[in-house]
């Protein structure tokens, strides 16, 4: 059989490698043609994505790449992988998956499945695909076959990837359901769990992010409330997670990153719209966590303080911009917002991070810098934003006056370490 993938990013090209190395032939469709040609040039460019796998199904001719979509009429189903962000403003963007979808309408045979993995609010395949799908004057679950299906991978996660996840399937009726669910079950590991709508499993995706989203807030909001109280917040999430049932550790930050958990909610928001609902437990979330860039720069200021300095005028070396540790996405990133309060303040600052060669700020590229002795003897202060495990944390205690540790990265290193407690400072 032949499986296309529409969208060959971080969910798309994963998911094309392993329909692959599962033995079907797959065919990758992207509009970015930069995309195209380095998928069949076997260069891998998705982390989570083994080069030699790519390498390997593409010498083998299992994948190839094309943006040219007439050739969607070759395959036997379709994964629509694409982005659904949010606009500037904050309404969700579907564009993407309108597109692909109508490319996919002109040349579908008779008996094709398709699955949206996209995630989505709740009705997307039934309001949207299913209505441009039609157009084509082939009828829904007669002619073709329409899937839900949410992706979920966990980028830099070494333990759960794509093809050892569970996946939840809902097709539009019963035999939609059936086809969709023996095609997964035939690239993937992981248990394949059928629901009964395409919307049950839109709706499940986005409640397993918001479900992050609200207790990262709750994290965030127990670790503002401790700094006031003079509470290691750090001490309690730890002494919290010995209740063995009914407890799950989230952790505060300098705010929320990534693609998914500081949108995903707000697909939902917008949608309850629709039925005159309003989501406040999500909106005060959201606030709850957008607000961390800003405690981050108040605290600064306070420590800086201490030291008898002012934010203007002073050196601050960042350690982290990717979003989270051990990655090289920048997407969202809180620490971007914590650089433009940085500048607006005027404080001048380098920022560390191996993962990240450069990152654009306010539309400058921006480089970042080596972990050196003088970066951090140079700093006023050093503030550690994502907790790479590529750092060198004893360098960092060891060559640095003020540390403003917001990820609680220095557990370990201080654990045997005398370090000057004043100057050292947790979120
Ligand atoms: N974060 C915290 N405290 C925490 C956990 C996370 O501040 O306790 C922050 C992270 O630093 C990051 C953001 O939240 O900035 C998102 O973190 P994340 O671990 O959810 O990372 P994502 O967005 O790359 O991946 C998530 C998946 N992660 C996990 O389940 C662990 C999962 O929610 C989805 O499968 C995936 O998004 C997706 O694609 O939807």
């Amino acid at each position: 059989a032949v499986i296309g993938v529409v969208g060959l990013g971080y969910v798309g090209l994963p998911l094309a490698v392993e329909k692959a190395k599962a033995g079907f032939n797959v065919i990758g469709f992207d509009v970015q043609k930069n995309k195209v040609d380095m998928v069949n040039q076997g260069i891998n460019y998705i982390g989570d994505v083994v080069d030699d796998d790519l390498r390997r199904i593409v010498q083998n001719q299992k994948l190839k790449a094309t943006n040219n979509f007439s050739f969607i009429h070759e395959v036997d189903a379709v994964a629509i992988c694409v982005p659904t962000p949010l606009d500037i403003y904050q309404q969700p963007d579907t564009s993407y998956v309108e597109s692909s979808t109508r490319e996919i309408a002109k040349y579908i045979r008779p008996g094709t499945l398709i699955v949206l993995e996209s995630t989505t609010y709740p009705g997307t395949t039934e309001e949207l695909v299913k209505p441009i799908l039609e157009q084509s004057g082939l009828k829904c679950g007669v002619d073709f076959f329409l899937a839900y299906s949410p992706e979920r991978v966990d980028p830099g996660n070494k333990q759960y990837n794509t093809k050892n996840t569970p996946k939840v399937v809902g097709g539009v009726t019963e035999e939609c359901t059936k086809v969709a669910a023996s095609m997964y079950r035939a690239v993937l590991e992981g248990e394949v769990h059928e629901v009964s709508s395409p919307a049950v499993a839109e709706m499940e995706k986005i409640y397993e992010n918001t479900f992050r989203h609200i207790n990262i807030a709750l994290a965030n909001e127990m670790a503002i409330l401790c700094q006031k109280m003079g509470i290691d917040v750090w001490e309690v999430i730890d002494a919290a997670k010995t209740k063995p049932y009914g407890f799950m550790p989230f952790y505060p930050g300098p705010g929320l990153g990534g693609h998914c958990i500081p949108i995903d909610p707000f697909y939902l928001t917008w949608k309850a719209r629709e039925y005159n609902y309003h989501t406040r437990l999500i909106e005060l979330a959201g606030e709850i966590n957008n607000s961390m860039p800003d405690f981050v720069i108040n605290r600064t200021m306070e420590i800086l303080n201490q030291e008898r300095k002012s934010l203007n005028g002073s050196r601050i070396t960042v350690l982290g911009v990717a979003y989270k540790k051990d990655i090289d996405d920048v997407r969202e990133s809180p620490v971007l917002s914590i650089l433009k309060r940085l500048e607006l303040a005027g404080a001048y600052f380098d920022v560390v991070d191996p993962h990240v060669p450069k990152f654009s700020l306010n539309g400058k590229n921006i480089e970042t810098v080596e972990l050196s002795k003088k970066v951090l003897q140079s700093a006023d202060l050093v503030m550690i934003t994502t907790d790479h495990s590529a750092f060198d944390y004893d360098l960092i205690i060891s060559e640095s006056k003020v540390i403003f540790d917001t990820r609680n990265a220095l557990k370990n290193a201080l654990k045997d370490k005398k370090f000057n407690s004043s100057l050292y400072y947790k979120l």
